[in-house]
């Protein structure tokens, strides 16, 4: 006899763990970690599996992780190099990928990045056919047009993290700036994540009231109030971060849980993430851009026809231009 013999007795050999909402996380690095602890602390998931290259920090993050189980209602945490541990996911967040090497051009990148890809996707959809993937590896948009287009997976299902990071600190700022907290004041950044993303400035608006009707020339370079620097200062702080601490984590930890919720709790709310825009605002190329998105089980349910003005126009169109540029030289 052992104690567990003595203390317990048996009642069932039935195994009943029928998982309906697996969430797997590829990439155990600061965004990684960040995903899994908000979607934990979110109680979104009945079963977490986490997958990483580097075995020892993979078996270290997922221990220290376990070990507040007692604080905390946490699901069974999986962690292997092997997909198989990710098998019959319903979301699957990408956050791996190689960092910018010194010397390195961004194209240099983006093909080691694919490299990483094909084999990563593959074998996610191998173990998980029907599952939704978020990718949050930079380059996002682009990474997120190699995932649909190495496996063909419907477009519905692959969702880049895009603008939902750029968006949410814009309406931070905003709100810093009037005292008002970011749930309370709308906007939206769509287009492409980081340094080329569009402020939608005629959208703005804190209970109804557009900005643009106090002053026409909010967010333009005519403004004396300089509203305009909001939306510099969310492309310029990324640098300033990592600058400071070496990674930016906590804030895209905490936006792919609020994307995670949608998607699994069906809540069809909109967020600003990356889909395929081609056909859309004159866009012919394949490339993916943030759009607002109703999000649910489906992953992208629908597409919200955003009213553009002609420069904000232009700079998507152009977006898209670059963008394609580097994704016509990829060797798929
Ligand atoms: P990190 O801390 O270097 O973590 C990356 C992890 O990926 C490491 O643990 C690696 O071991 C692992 N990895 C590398 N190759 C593979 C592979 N082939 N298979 C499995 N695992 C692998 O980086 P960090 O977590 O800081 O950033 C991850 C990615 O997120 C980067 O591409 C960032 O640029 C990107 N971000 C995207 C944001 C967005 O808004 N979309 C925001 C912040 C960061």
């Amino acid at each position: 006899t052992t104690v567990k013999s003595e203390l317990i007795k048996s009642f069932t050999s039935e195994q009943a763990a029928v998982h309906h909402n697996k969430v797997s996380i590829i990439g155990t690095g600061s965004v990684g970690m960040a995903c899994a602890i908000s979607i934990l602390l979110k109680g979104l998931t009945d079963e977490l599996a986490l997958v990483d290259a580097d075995e020892d920090k993979l078996k270290g993050e997922t221990m220290d992780l376990q070990h507040g189980s007692l604080f905390v209602k946490m699901p069974t945490i999986a962690s292997s190099k092997d997909y198989l541990v990710t098998a019959n996911s319903n979301l699957v967040v990408i956050t791996a990928g190689a960092c910018q090497e010194k010397g390195e051009t961004r194209l240099d990148l983006v093909q080691r990045n694919m490299a990483i890809f094909k084999l990563m996707v593959s074998n996610i959809i191998q173990y998980s056919p029907r599952c939704k993937l978020i990718v949050v590896s930079n380059p996002v948009d682009i990474l997120t047009y190699v995932a649909w287009k190495l496996n063909e997976f419907p477009k519905n299902r692959v969702i880049g993290s895009g603008c939902n990071l750029d968006t949410a600190h814009f309406r931070f700022s905003i709100g810093q700036k009037l005292g008002i907290h970011s749930e309370s004041c709308h906007g939206w950044v769509l287009g492409e994540h980081g340094d080329s993303s569009v402020p939608v400035w005629s959208g703005v608006n804190i209970a109804g009231v557009p900005l643009k009707d106090l002053n026409s020339v909010t967010g333009t370079d005519k403004d004396p109030e300089k509203w305009k620097n909001v939306h510099s200062s969310v492309i310029a702080s990324a640098y300033e971060i990592i600058k400071m601490k070496g990674y930016t984590n906590w804030a895209i930890g905490l936006s792919v849980a609020d994307l995670t919720e949608s998607i699994l709790r069906d809540l069809r709310r909109v967020h600003p993430v990356s889909t395929i825009i081609k056909g859309l605002y004159e866009i012919n190329e394949e490339v993916f851009l943030s759009l607002p998105c109703v999000l649910g089980e489906s992953g992208i349910a629908d597409l919200i026809k955003v009213k553009l003005s002609p420069e904000e126009q232009a700079h998507l169109k152009k977006s898209a231009e670059t963008l394609w540029e580097i994704q016509k030289q990829l060797e798929l």
